[in-house]
């Protein structure tokens, strides 16, 4: 046997910084010395402008999870300074590094430091709390660093109410955070925060934001919500002012008035607040508050002659500016073509061109043309963007802006595993984006899919075809006039299949499948199942599993959006932040489902599975029964060793197409979940 020697340096480090922490990730080293021992240390050094001018960085500055013996190809390093210079040294050592005379391999990295984030907040107070609020108040922190632009507070109930305590057994607390949590800003550093539940502890940490970005997070504090005593306290407190005020005389009056004014805990006041952002929040939660400033959408149903809708939506473009080039693809009313635009300003720009074929009943014209006048009111860089219409002349055309990879779907099948997370994230970040500006608006698309999305050069997404989305749901004949009477069942929420319930939250609930088909490379939902089956299974507590190298962290956030109650989904407001906090701490991204063990359980109420005797039925069951000899032949006989199972395994017997791998993995996912259930129930196979 060849004698093993330390291993090169590792390769291609690269970083992501923000205001409080800087991710640096790297890749192994091309020769790992003949060995499978390797660890990791980083060297810090802070340098002056030359470069041979360092010293080492000592203890101010935190490495996570440490900064030697790293296993991982990754740490994240916080509380460095502003404005220097940090060289990061990464080394690869194995176990007979030092046993070697050779000098060490190591890579670095220069980093520049930016402006200081401001230090944290210390101390937070609980100044009063009622049933249903609480009021918080704190310091300013020691050293702003700038002008304080406002502060977030962030809390979370401290047991999470709303999926079963199973699904989150295994997770990291933080990651509880993440799904859980409520967020609001206040300017002041006081907050009270209203919509809590009686009796009930809350924790909350608060930071600071200036222009140089976000202080970390405050430590947790715990305070609990008053019961039915602590309101009536509340108004004997109102009482006792009154009555000191009245015994006392005008001048303990005086007084009292500015001792409360001047602490800011004068109950009247609070009262009064509370009660006003109690009434905004139920006004919120009714969907009925529209925020000022933000645009509503006008259902285009609401005019009389839709033509007016459409002009006053769209602009009329004279048809000698459009240039038709080729046909790509059959829209529902005729042909979808590119081709240019030459724009008032001479210049050409590329374009779709959708078409109403000719020979069209007026009710087809009314429908193409409603697209445009619910498009035209939107703009948003995540919304497909109308340049404007033909009507005066034939063949009547919309013309919108030309998105060069298509529709998101068949996109991400002709490129099957190329993106990386983060990418895929992003994609859904504008998704998310452009959602919340549709919601923000009033506008429920009620189609949301892959296929409706569209993906320009540049991997952004944008939402379009706005042709479901007819009637308002508060429409009593909006069961009877959805275009063709169909409803995509795999994308809709059960209560929009039920009852017609279509809102943001059911836009939200197709939203989680949309995370899931992009996930899975545009895999088809459910697969084979019939729509009669995906209906049944949802209201039996079945939820998609997560898609082969999903991060946990996602699969979580789409299970908030298949929650059977509507109003435990996430908003999309909350689903773009909490997005971008996974963009931002990409490290999160790195716990992918099928590390952990143990699979997450559905929402809902208890599953109730099918349950398969041999493999050969349950490889059937996923249309996969192809593959049983081979799982026969490799020993995996039972449903309990297959549970057993990890990708290589199921490469290594032979199962060579991705898309085919992909859904045997994720069936094993829903076969674990199903075993877990049969080993707490006592039932055996
Ligand atoms: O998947 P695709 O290439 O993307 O095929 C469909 C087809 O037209 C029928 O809808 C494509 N398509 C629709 N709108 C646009 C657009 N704005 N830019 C580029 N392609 C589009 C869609």
């Amino acid at each position: 046997m060849p004698c093993t020697k330390p291993p090169s340096a590792p390769r291609n480090v690269n970083f992501n910084m923000n205001e409080t922490a800087l991710y640096l990730e790297w890749s192994p080293p091309f020769d790992t010395g003949g060995r499978k021992d390797i660890i990791y240390n980083v060297l810090c050094k802070k340098c002056g402008s030359d470069p041979n001018d360092c010293e080492l960085c000592g203890g101010g500055i935190r490495f996570v999870p440490r900064h030697s013996g790293l296993q991982n190809a990754s740490v994240t390093v916080l509380d460095f300074l502003s404005h220097v210079n940090y060289t990061f040294e990464i080394e690869a050592v194995n176990g007979v590094s030092d046993l070697s005379f050779s000098p060490k391999q190591y890579t670095s990295i220069t980093i520049t430091t930016d402006q200081e984030a401001p230090t944290l907040i210390g101390m937070v107070r609980k100044d009063w709390a009622s049933q249903n609020s609480i009021a918080l108040s704190w310091q300013e922190p020691d050293y702003p660093n700038g002008i304080i632009l406002d502060y977030e507070i962030k809390y979370y109930e401290k047991a999470y109410p709303r999926i079963a305590p199973a699904f989150w057994h295994y997770l990291r607390v933080e990651e509880h955070e993440q799904l859980s949590y409520s967020s609001t800003r206040s300017k002041a550093p006081s907050v009270i925060i209203t919509g809590l539940k009686p009796s009930t502890k809350y924790i909350f940490h608060i930071r600071v934001r200036t222009a140089a970005g976000y202080s970390g997070y405050s430590n947790k504090f715990e305070f609990e919500t008053g019961d039915e005593t602590s309101d009536m306290a509340a108004e004997q407190g109102q009482i006792l002012v009154i009555a000191t005020a009245a015994v006392g005389g005008f001048t303990l009056l005086v007084i009292l008035t500015l001792f409360f004014l001047i602490t800011g805990r004068c109950q009247w006041y609070i009262k009064a607040k509370m009660k006003s952002e109690e009434k905004r929040r139920t006004n919120l939660q009714n969907g009925n508050l529209r925020l000022p400033g933000v645009k509503t959408y006008v259902d285009p149903d609401t005019y009389e002659d839709p033509s007016l809708a459409v002009h006053e939506f769209a602009k009329e473009i004279d048809p000698s500016r459009i240039r038709i080039e080729r046909v790509i693809g059959a829209g529902e009313f005729g042909e979808v073509c590119s081709g240019r635009l030459k724009t008032p300003a001479k210049k050409e720009i590329p374009v779709a061109i959708k078409t109403l074929k000719g020979g069209y009943m007026d009710r087809q014209r009314k429908d193409f043309l409603r697209e445009a006048s619910i498009m035209g009111q939107f703009d948003h860089p995540n919304i497909i963007r109308l340049e404007g219409v033909v009507t005066k002349s034939r063949p009547v055309m919309i013309v919108v802006e030309y998105m060069e990879n298509g529709s998101l779907d068949s996109f991400l099948r002709k490129h099957d595993g190329h993106f990386t997370v983060i990418q895929l994230v992003g994609m859904l970040r504008g998704i998310s984006s452009g959602m919340k500006y549709l919601s923000d608006m009033g506008y429920v698309h009620r189609d949301l899919a892959a296929r409706n999305i569209l993906v320009n050069s540049n991997l952004v997404c944008k939402v379009s075809d706005f042709g479901l989305s007819r009637v308002l749901e508060d429409d009593p004949e909006a069961a009877y006039t959805t275009t063709g009477g169909k409803i995509p069942i795999r994308w809709t929420a059960p209560e929009a299949i039920a009852y017609r319930k279509f809102s943001s939250a059911s836009d939200a609930w197709s939203y989680g499948i949309v995370m899931w088909e992009v996930m899975s490379y545009g895999e088809r939902p459910y697969w084979e199942m019939s729509n009669q089956d995906v209906i049944l299974s949802i209201e039996e507590g079945y939820r998609l599993p997560a898609p082969m190298g999903c991060p946990v962290s996602l699969h979580q956030l789409m299970l908030h959006c298949w929650q059977k109650e509507r109003n435990h989904r996430p908003k999309f407001s909350d689903i773009v932040s909490f997005l971008d906090k996974l963009i931002r701490n990409p490290s999160v991204l790195q716990i992918l489902v099928e590390d952990i063990v143990g699979m997450p359980e559905s929402p809902g109420d208890t599953p109730d599975y099918h349950f398969f005797v041999t493999v050969t039925e349950w490889l059937e069951s996923i249309k996969m029964g192809q593959y049983a000899n081979n799982f026969m032949a490799a020993g995996f006989t039972t449903l309990d060793i297959v549970s057993r199972m990890n990708i290589d395994d199921i490469r290594r017997i032979g199962v060579s197409l991705i898309g085919h791998q992909r859904r045997i993995v994720s069936s094993i996912q829903t076969l674990r979940l199903q075993m877990m259930h049969i080993q707490e129930k006592g039932f055996h196979v």
